[in-house]
């Protein structure tokens, strides 16, 4: 059995499709907090678990014994700031519980996302190496860096298989993306098709390192199927993707709706935050572990997500 803690999330609900088209659906149990969202309802297992609540997730290991579980649970950077303990309580103890259960379990293998939100003000801004000053000033940011920190060391002390992937903000339709400083990448896609025109909460210029959601699944069923013995690095992969800025989506939109157009908020609280990450990432190590490559460039990303979000009903 797999089990899927955080499902009902921009990524979790992806993988979840993804793993159950892979494994079957009956092998693959969906948990979160609330009700299971529509795109994976009716189509295998699902428990309620509250990441936070170690005696409910024992429940879950003990009546499942999951080969693999995948940790999606966590709050993101702009909704962290906002709630900054909350952040670190539930991405911390979310991650420890579920690292102490999977070595009390022997869970074969274990995934949890980390991001680029890792790298702060004075990382490389350009092609951001693996190793580097990694100084993040948001509640996200750090705890994602503490908890590859603790990846690595229940790898090291425990012989724990965990693996994890520094994400980009990742750009998709199937399920709405929650307090991140990336969202307007999903946003403005949305608001192309309904009104025509989009304000920015990033200035024209913010370049941000992002990825489509069909290479980031693509990415962490690669890591996941890897040999144990082709993993160099067990604190989280870089992973890259297609880097651009609000004007050049806004531009590339442009090639499709010729009307669109695109305004600028200011000051908004995310700017800061943005303007702490890096602009493009060296994938190098990733690409060469478990072959990474990326597929989708900024016009295929955006005329697949014009393409789906035209034919979905959440518009
Ligand atoms: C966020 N989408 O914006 C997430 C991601 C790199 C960005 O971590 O917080």
């Amino acid at each position: 059995k797999i089990l899927v803690i955080g499902a009902n999330g921009q990524i979790g609900t992806e993988l979840v499709i993804a793993l159950r088209n892979k494994y079957g659906a009956e092998q693959v149990i969906a948990s979160d907090i609330n009700n299971p969202a529509y795109a994976i309802r009716n189509s295998g297992p699902f428990e309620f678990a509250n990441v936070l609540d170690k005696d409910t997730l024992h429940h879950l290991f003990h009546k499942h014994e999951p080969t693999q579980v995948y940790l999606l649970a966590a709050m993101l950077s702009a909704t962290g700031e906002q709630r900054p303990k909350m952040a670190w309580d539930l991405n911390m103890n979310g991650l420890l519980h579920v690292l102490d259960l999977a070595v009390e379990f022997k869970t074969a293998k274990v995934f949890w996302p980390s991001s680029i939100a890792v790298f702060g003000p004075n990382s490389p801004k350009q092609n951001t190496p693996q190793y580097c000053v990694m100084d993040p000033n948001t509640v996200y940011g750090f705890s994602k860096l503490a908890g590859e920190r603790w990846c690595e060391y229940y790898h090291t002390k425990h012989g724990l298989d965990v693996r994890s992937i520094r994400y980009p903000g990742i750009i998709s339709w199937k399920a709405a993306p929650g307090g991140g400083t990336t969202d307007y990448a999903i946003h403005i896609f949305y608001e192309a098709l309904k009104t025509g025109t989009y304000q920015s909460f990033l200035s024209a210029n913010t370049m941000l390192p992002m990825m489509y959601m069909d290479d980031a699944i693509r990415a962490t069923l690669s890591l996941m199927d890897a040999p144990t013995e082709n993993i160099s690095i067990r604190s989280s992969y870089n992973l890259g993707g297609v880097s651009f800025t609000p004007d050049e989506l806004a531009a590339q939109i442009k090639t499709q709706m010729p009307g669109f157009t695109i305004s600028y908020a200011d000051n908004d609280p995310r700017q800061a935050i943005a303007d702490s990450w890096p602009q493009s990432i060296d994938y190098t190590q990733a690409h060469q572990d478990w072959n990474w490559i990326p597929e989708y460039d900024l016009p295929r990303m955006t005329a697949t997500m014009l393409e789906n979000l035209k034919n979905s009903l959440v518009l």
